[in-house]
């Protein structure tokens, strides 16, 4: 293959709102704006993909409705259409985005072309994949399988593959390849943000941005609001990724349903990082934590427990601040210090930025896919 061709590639990731979707969205964007053929292959469009580019293509799964079913299975009719648009399109890559069920239903579409016209299968490990899924009994094995069929491997983070070995015993090669963010322009002002939501000259703007989860312990966020002093000097803005009924439901016997103002499944986050004072995240395990990386570039350190990869994408002290896990008064201690303190904010904040394009921008991190892509289709062809 000469060094200069662009690519076909086919990527599939989950299209709810959640890190692994957003990142393969972005790397798709992206690729195509680099000269690649993008092919996304998903039961629906996923958020934050560009609507128009000449160069994205979707290609739709339709998921099964027989009767004869008690769980509906997407597995294979996946599989089907990755080979399919693979054989279509003549596909270089299948890069799937979190291991289940993708690293499987591609090792499936694989194995039914011909070998001559086979795309080389790249599987992308994020986290949950790896450390929920991994120990659970009915999918590791799966996974480690899948794995081991596959062209190349990759994970977000340095933390990510050591899990890798811990949870699925897989020995193979892991390049590490870190998320990226690559921002739009805001669509308004801080001004006109911080005016939508209703927040008071002075008040300082902490920001959290999840889909929720468990993992994200949004009970110790509750509680660490709870705790910062003067009550009146900030309000939590909280980008929900999915449903925030039990969220407004704890916050009330909390005392702290004033403090915080919610917003379900915003595409224009960049509009609500760019108003931002600081960021504020209380999960107990993160592989990396786009949400952190995207605050960084708009210049708002956050302050977050030291799990997983996250110390790997915050320097605490520097560009951010992080605490030992499940203790919100000490998180509270931290918020209180730093809006508090302005002008070391404000440094950090800048110490942010410059790590988050010096090391997790497009330019840095795109072409490090492509490499690997092309590292993987030489090899094999
Ligand atoms: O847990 C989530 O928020 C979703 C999950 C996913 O698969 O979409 O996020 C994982 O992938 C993100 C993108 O690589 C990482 O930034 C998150 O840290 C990671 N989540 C966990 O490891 C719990």
């Amino acid at each position: 293959m000469s060094p200069d061709r662009p690519l076909r590639i086919g990527i599939t990731c989950h299209p709810s709102v959640g890190g692994s979707g957003i990142l393969a969205s972005e790397l798709g964007a992206e690729l195509a704006d680099r000269g690649h053929e993008i092919h996304f292959i998903s039961h629906a469009p996923p958020f934050r993909l560009p609507r128009s580019h000449p160069r994205i293509h979707f290609h739709p799964v339709k998921v099964n409705d027989y009767d004869l079913f008690k769980y509906p299975d997407y597995t294979l009719p996946l599989s089907v259409k990755m080979a399919e648009v693979s054989a279509a399109h003549r596909l270089d890559v299948l890069h799937v985005h979190y291991a289940v069920p993708h690293a499987t239903a591609a090792m499936l579409a694989q194995s039914m072309l011909p070998p001559a016209s086979r795309p080389r299968v790249i599987v992308t490990l994020h986290g949950t994949d790896v450390m929920l899924l991994g120990s659970d009994a009915g999918y590791g094995p799966a996974i480690r399988h899948a794995l081991e069929a596959a062209d190349g491997v990759t994970t977000v983070s340095q933390f990510l593959k050591g899990q890798v070995r811990r949870h699925l015993g897989y020995t193979g090669a892991v390049e590490v390849i870190p998320n990226f963010f690559a921002p739009q322009k805001p669509t308004r002002t801080r001004n006109e943000v911080r005016a939508e939501l209703g927040l008071a000259p002075g008040e300082a703007m902490l920001l959290h941005l999840s889909n929720l989860r468990p993992v994200k312990r949004i009970d110790l966020l509750l509680k660490t609001v709870a705790q910062i002093q003067p009550r009146h000097s900030f309000k939590l803005v909280i980008l929900a990724g999915g449903d925030s009924s039990a969220l407004t439901i704890g916050a009330a016997p909390l005392g702290v349903a004033d403090r915080i103002v919610i917003r379900e499944n915003v595409t224009a986050i960049e509009d609500y990082l760019n108003a931002a004072d600081l960021g504020l995240f209380t999960s107990e395990l993160e592989s990396f934590c786009l949400s952190i990386l995207e605050a960084m570039t708009f210049g708002c350190p956050s302050v977050a427990f030291a799990v997983g990869g996250i110390p790997e994408v915050v320097e605490s002290g520097q560009s951010g601040q992080l605490v030992p896990f499940g203790d919100p008064a000490a998180l509270a201690r931290t918020v209180e210090a730093l809006l508090a303190d302005p002008t070391r904010r404000s440094a950090m904040g800048t110490a942010a930025r410059e790590r988050a394009l010096m090391l997790f921008s497009a330019d840095r991190i795109v072409g490090r896919y492509v490499d690997f892509y092309r590292r993987v289709c030489g090899a094999k062809g």
